[in-house]
């Protein structure tokens, strides 16, 4: 299992992010407790010093598996589904410019690039069919031009009280047969899952090799382990699909950062390691 963990190059508003503030201390805490990797929130990558970003994540021997991309709602509004067009032309171009970024710290594993928020809600005198075809179009023209820098698109099923556009993994699997593209496909994240499908493992079976990306919190946003999912059996259904890529922590910084780091990790290594789920892995214990 590679580990991998979101830490935001600049301050941001959302709260699960579980690394925010001094880069250099936090990529040292992340390296230190074990993880593999790093997961990096950037708002707008020209508000990055991409090269010393790079330094530094190399420095500590990180990976970067994937780059999240949801401050640019949350913070500037911009999304796929806005009834402006400028705005919607404005969201699909910041997608754009996070190409290069995701090219630059692609590792044996095509980086992916997070479609969070940035797909927008359904704005008061916009329907639903409008707000899929703008979102389709936008997630066409981002995964093309994502395709020749070898960089995968995935699309995560959120919640239905942060958006009603793509709430399950069905509705992920039905628009990627409308979105058409190869690069293009889902993260799934465990808090959102735990709210929103019948089951967890079944979901993951369904979307299967379409699994970009994955988020693990508890069901209380707090670190895996803290509180009432199953993670030795959701890994175990993961992996069981062919997964390869980062598990990748995305909880609130609770109690405090670093201890939900460390209590994460503990957790999932403890859970996968316990003799029941290395039976379910096809591990023979003895
Ligand atoms: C982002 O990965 C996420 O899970 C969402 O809750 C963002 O609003
Ligand atoms: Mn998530």
């Amino acid at each position: 299992m590679k580990l991998s963990i979101v830490l935001s190059t600049q301050p941001a508003q959302f709260q699960a992010v579980t690394f925010k503030g001094d880069l250099e201390t936090n990529l040292a805490h992340i390296a230190g407790l074990g993880y593999d990797g790093v997961e990096l929130a950037i708002r707008d990558p020209r508000l990055v010093e991409l090269d010393e970003l790079e330094r530094l994540i190399r420095r500590h021997n990180l990976v970067v598996p994937a780059v999240g991309t949801g401050q640019a709602w949350g913070e500037e509004g911009l999304s796929f589904t806005d009834p402006d067009p400028a705005i919607r032309r404005a969201a699909i171009e910041r997608i754009k410019s996070h190409v290069p970024v995701a090219a630059r710290f692609k590792a044996e594993r095509p980086a992916v690039i997070i479609i969070g928020l940035v797909r927008g809600i359904v704005k008061p005198g916009v329907d639903h069919t409008q707000a899929m075809d703008w979102l389709i179009k936008a997630l066409r023209e981002c995964s093309f031009a994502a395709e020749p820098f070898g960089i995968r698109l995935a699309l995560e099923p959120i919640n239905r009280y942060e958006t009603t556009l793509i709430n399950n993994a069905s509705q992920g699997l039905e628009l990627i047969e409308r979105v058409g593209a190869d690069n293009f496909g889902l993260l799934l994240d465990t808090f959102h899952m735990n709210i929103e499908e019948p089951s967890l493992e079944d979901s993951i079976r369904r979307a299967s090799d379409r699994i970009f990306h994955f988020h693990v919190a508890d069901s209380n946003r707090w670190h895996p382990g803290a509180g009432h999912l199953d993670f030795g059996s959701i890994l175990t259904a993961l992996f069981a699909t062919g997964y390869a890529g980062f598990v990748s922590g995305e909880f609130m910084p609770m109690p405090d950062a670093v201890t939900g780091a460390q209590k994460a990790i503990e957790h999932l290594r403890a859970v996968l390691s316990s003799p029941s789920q290395k039976e379910g892995l096809g591990i023979r214990v003895v």
